[in-house]
């Protein structure tokens, strides 16, 4: 345990005991707790009703009745009081190559962008497709789509065409939004050929916008292209919001489940906003004088929530980083830092464990004088790895806070607060206001109270109750929404994710209990993988499983079976799973075998796949069950030397 840095004048949270008193006020009357946090955001019309929550039909509302807009709530409002307060830091791919675009400047940005999709013919409730590299015209063209009540999905831009075609066509997106090129560190990325193959016949795409982002020369097909710069010049820089229903629809945000077909999560519009900004304000500590660089790609929950909308809503000036950790070299993010007197970096275990390989130099050679707070989010951080975070990055002197969410949950819902809550190195320690979490056995009965010595505490972890960020439905199948969330323990939401709550009432999260992998903090159903293989004409059949990964936590392997009479070589099937998913989800193993391990009945026996992938040679429990007991020998002889 390390104790919590010492609070100052300004922090939010003065100490433990404010948290615990805040907390406990928080779940005994949410709805009294979240009016008053919701008078951090600009109402055009105030709400009826707090919360409405059925858990049951997964009926959830916030805020019903109240009237807002996110783009007037994150730009205009800052912009009236200051339109030279910096909004937005563009931060190249290029070392050094800064762009600050100050609030009035965003606003007549985002104006001009949502009258050219008003002209364009996009009304509220359409969706709109977003396939950008990092640079500014995301965050106009996101915000532009909340000013008109359009609703964004942001397909991230390392998916393939393959997957962009089902996310354009699951939402029924008529305007697909793209770069001619995208750029991480050497490489170029043609992002709007991707797009024209994703498109290909597709009737439901009418425009094509295209940024230009480097001087490549994309084909354009007449009618349906055309250049970003082009729209905007014809647009006047003033553009009056759409008021919002509190429940409306904002945006649409794929992942991965246990099925081949990824979900759209769909967030709304006033609890969402309410939830990404309190939980900004509180966890980050907000202070005016801050400065915010949150290294993830806004493609992911994490750059929505807190690139975006949280530090927006709330002013503070957010960083937008197109480079890679790795870029020019492992001094980037630090460099950064100094460049832009950064005071929180918010980042993920596994680019810091892609650091750590460099040593303490890269890290140690630049000032780092202006941070305050180190974030960490998308898997569980090794403690060893915490621990040169905090001791090196950190200099021991900021606060580090361990961030459990999903995209699914909106914002943070697991967290320390700084200058209150004790830090334990690979615990997330301590749930947010008005977050109720809890532990279920294999009976599906609730575990109760903290560790104590010899008698651990853990189980799948669920949240009572709703919160204000809490994902509405699945686009399109709420049966979907109800099935994965809400169908595994009646009346709770299950996350996923396994947990153990320690002596003190720390949680830590142990990682996925279902069929989702945590890869590099990406999350890959290992059904939607399988699909992928299964697709190659030579594939008979494939099972995916994860298998401890030093770099990326977790690698993916695949135990593929291939037709007799048909090639396909190991190289052969992981391009096959970089065309129909992307490069991030490539299995770092393809096997290929005789069979696999199988049930009379047919099922395939994962778990034996996993313990074999996670080096297991000899314990296999009980194989009586397998059809044909002789295959698992067969498999681990392919294995040998992995
Ligand atoms: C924000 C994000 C969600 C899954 C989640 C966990 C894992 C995320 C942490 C973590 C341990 C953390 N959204 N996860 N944060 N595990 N400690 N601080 O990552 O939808 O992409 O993934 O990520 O398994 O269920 S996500």
């Amino acid at each position: 345990m390390i104790p919590a840095k010492a609070p100052h004048s300004s922090s939010h949270t003065a100490s433990l005991e404010a948290y615990h008193e805040r907390y406990a006020r928080s779940v005994e009357d949410p709805a009294a707790f979240w009016a008053d946090e919701s008078a951090a955001l600009d109402w055009f019309r105030p709400a009826d009703q707090i919360m409405r929550f059925d858990p049951i039909t997964a009926e959830i509302a916030w805020f019903t009745g109240g009237k807002l807009n996110v783009s007037y709530n994150c730009v205009d409002r800052h912009a009236a009081v200051d339109p030279t307060r910096t909004a937005l830091i563009f931060a190249a791919n290029a070392p050094g190559e800064y762009r600050h675009i100050p609030f009035g400047e965003l606003l007549r940005e985002v104006c001009r962008f949502a009258n050219l999709l008003r002209e364009l013919g996009v009304k509220k409730g359409d969706r709109v497709c977003l396939y950008l590299p990092m640079i500014p015209e995301l965050a106009f063209a996101m915000l532009a789509c909340a000013r008109v009540g359009a609703v964004h999905s942001v397909v991230f831009a390392g998916f393939s065409a393959e997957a962009l075609r089902d996310r354009i066509l699951d939402a029924g997106s008529a305007v697909v939004v793209t770069a001619n090129e995208g750029l991480r560190g050497d490489k170029a990325i043609a992002l709007k050929a991707i797009v024209d193959k994703a498109v290909l016949g597709l009737d439901v795409v009418k425009h094509v916008l295209v940024a230009r982002h480097t001087p490549a020369e994309p084909h354009m097909v007449p009618g349906r292209d055309q250049w970003l710069a082009d729209g905007l010049g014809r647009q006047r820089p003033y553009c009056p919001v759409e008021w919002m229903d509190a429940e409306d629809p904002l945006f649409i945000l794929y992942t991965s489940g246990s099925t081949g077909k990824p979900k759209g999560v769909l967030h709304t519009t006033a609890g969402y906003l309410l939830y990404a900004a309190r939980t900004f304000h509180y966890v980050f500590d907000a202070q005016p004088t801050d400065i915010h660089f949150c290294t993830a790609d806004i493609g992911w929950v994490t750059g929505h929530s807190y690139i975006l909308y949280g530090p927006l809503c709330n002013a503070v000036p957010s960083v937008m980083f197109e480079s890679t950790p790795l870029y020019p070299d492992a001094s980037r993010y630090w460099q950064v830092v100094d460049d832009l007197g950064a005071t929180i970096l918010y980042t993920a275990p596994t680019a810091l464990r892609a650091l750590m390989r460099f040593g303490d130099e890269p890290v140690t050679r630049t000032s780092r004088r202006s941070l305050r707070i180190l974030g960490s989010v998308g898997e569980p951080i090794n403690p060893g790895v915490w621990r040169w975070f905090h001791d090196v990055c950190g200099d021991g002197r900021c606060t580090v806070v361990d961030t459990w969410w999903q995209t699914e949950t909106g914002g943070i819902l697991i967290s320390g607060l700084p200058g209150a809550t004790p830090m334990e190195p690979g615990s997330a320690t301590l749930p947010f206001f008005g977050v109720r979490p809890l532990l279920m056995d294999a009976d599906g009965r609730e575990v109760h109270g903290n560790s104590s010595p010899g008698h651990p505490v853990s189980g799948n972890l669920c949240l009572a109750g709703t919160w204000p960020g809490q994902a509405r439905t699945i686009f399109g199948d709420h049966a979907r929404f109800v099935q994965t969330y809400f169908s595994a323990y009646p009346g709770y939401y299950f996350t996923g994710d396994g947990c153990r709550r320690d002596e003190n009432g720390n949680y830590w999260i142990t990682g996925r209990v279902d069929d989702v992998l945590n890869v590099s903090g990406h999350r890959i159903g290992t059904a939607e993988v399988e699909s992928a293989l299964i697709e190659h004409a030579a594939v008979v059949e494939a099972a995916v499983v994860g298998y401890p990964h030093e770099l990326k936590g977790t690698g993916i392997r695949a135990y593929v079976v291939t037709r007799a009479d048909m090639n396909a070589s190991a190289a052969d099937l992981q391009a096959q799973v970089r065309i129909a998913i992307g490069a991030f989800a490539m299995p770092d193993q393809v096997i290929l075998v005789p069979g696999l391990p199988k049930t009379r009945s047919g099922k395939i026996m994962r778990r034996i796949l996993r313990k074999i992938a996670e080096g297991e040679r000899e314990q296999f429990g009980d194989l009586a069950t397998l059809a044909d007991p002789g295959v698992v020998a067969e498999i681990l002889d392919l294995c040998v030397g992995l």
